[in-house]
C-alpha cells in the first residue's frame, strides 16, 4: 500500500512513522509513506493556502488550487471518477463518517493507495469535497485543531491490518473491537508488586478456567465502560 499524506505542516509528522508495526512494515515493503506540503502546490507568489470565507464569518477555509494541483501531481487526474478502483482520497473532517474498526478494514482489504488531505483552520474550500474525495472521515466526536493526529490515527489503525504486518507475535484476532467486547485485564511478574496479587486462576495453569475468566472479565470491562457495545445505546442517555 501506498499512503500519501497532504497537510500544510509537513514537520507535524517528524517521526510518527518511525516506531513499532508502522516502521517494521515500512522498512519490509509493505507500506510506503509519503508526506507533502501543500505549501509546495501553492499557485500565487505568496504561496497562500487559505482564504476569507465567502459570505462572511469567522476564520479561515483551506484554498482549493493548491489541493486539486497535489491530487493531479499525485494521481494524474482531479476526477474521482478516474481514479483506480483502489485508489482512495480521504478527507479528514469533523463532518465525516466516524471512523470504526471496520471502515480501517475496508480501507486495508481494498485500497492500495490512499492520499489523506488533513484539513485545518475553519475547513476546506467544499469543491475539494465535491470533486476530489472519494471518503470524508471523523475520527470522534471531540473538536481537533486540525486533520493531522486524525491522519496518523487512520494510518495507524490501517497499516496494522495489512497483510504481513503484525509479528507472529501478535494478533489482529484477539484484538479488542474484533470480537465486540473490551479486552481483558493483562498481568506479568511479579506475583506480588506493593502488596498487589495476581489473581490466583491464571497462575494454576488450567487454561480452560483462564480462558472462561478471561471472557467473564471482557464482559465485566464492557459493560462498565463500553455498554453501547453490549446494547448498540449510548450508555450516557
Ligand atoms: C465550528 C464548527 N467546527 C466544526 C465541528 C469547526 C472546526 C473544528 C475543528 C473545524 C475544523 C476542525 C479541525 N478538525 C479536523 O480537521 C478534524 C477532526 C476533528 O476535529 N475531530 C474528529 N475528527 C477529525 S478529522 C479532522
Amino acid at each position: 500500500m501506498r499512503i500519501d499524506v497532504l497537510t500544510i505542516f509537513p514537520e507535524f509528522f517528524g517521526q510518527v512513522f518511525d516506531f513499532g508495526i508502522i516502521r517494521r512494515a515500512r522498512l519490509a515493503g509493505i507500506v510506503e509513506i509519503n508526506v507533502h506540503d501543500i505549501r509546495e502546490f501553492a499557485v500565487d507568489k505568496h504561496k497562500m493556502t487559505d482564504d476569507r470565507p465567502f459570505g462572511g464569518g469567522d476564520g479561515m477555509v483551506m484554498k482549493p488550487e493548491p489541493i486539486f494541483a497535489a491530487i493531479e501531481h499525485l494521481l494524474g487526474t482531479t476526477d474521482r471518477n478516474a481514479y483506480p478502483s483502489g485508489t482512495k482520497v480521504v478527507l479528514l473532517s469533523p463532518q465525516g463518517k466516524q471512523l470504526k474498526q471496520a471502515v480501517a478494514r475496508s480501507l486495508a482489504d481494498n485500497a492500495d493507495h490512499l492520499v489523506l488531505i488533513c484539513g485545518r483552520y475553519e475547513g476546506v474550500d467544499e469543491r475539494v469535497n465535491e470533486t476530489l474525495v472519494t471518503n470524508e472521515i471523523s475520527i470522534g466526536d471531540y473538536v481537533l485543531s486540525g486533520g493531522e493526529p486524525a491522519a496518523i490515527v487512520l494510518t495507524d489503525a490501517i497499516v496494522r491490518l495489512l497483510p504481513e504486518a503484525l509479528g507472529s507475535d501478535t494478533s489482529a484476532e484477539n484484538d479488542s473491537f474484533s470480537d465486540g467486547l473490551l479486552d481483558c485485564p493483562h498481568y506479568t511478574r511479579p506475583a506480588e508488586f506493593m502488596g498487589m496479587t495476581v489473581p490466583e486462576v491464571l497462575l494454576n495453569g488450567n487454561h480452560a478456567e483462564i480462558e472462561k475468566w478471561r471472557g467473564e472479565m471482557a464482559l465485566d470491562k464492557t459493560k462498565r465502560n463500553r455498554p453501547d457495545l453490549l446494547t448498540g445505546e449510548n450508555g450516557d442517555m
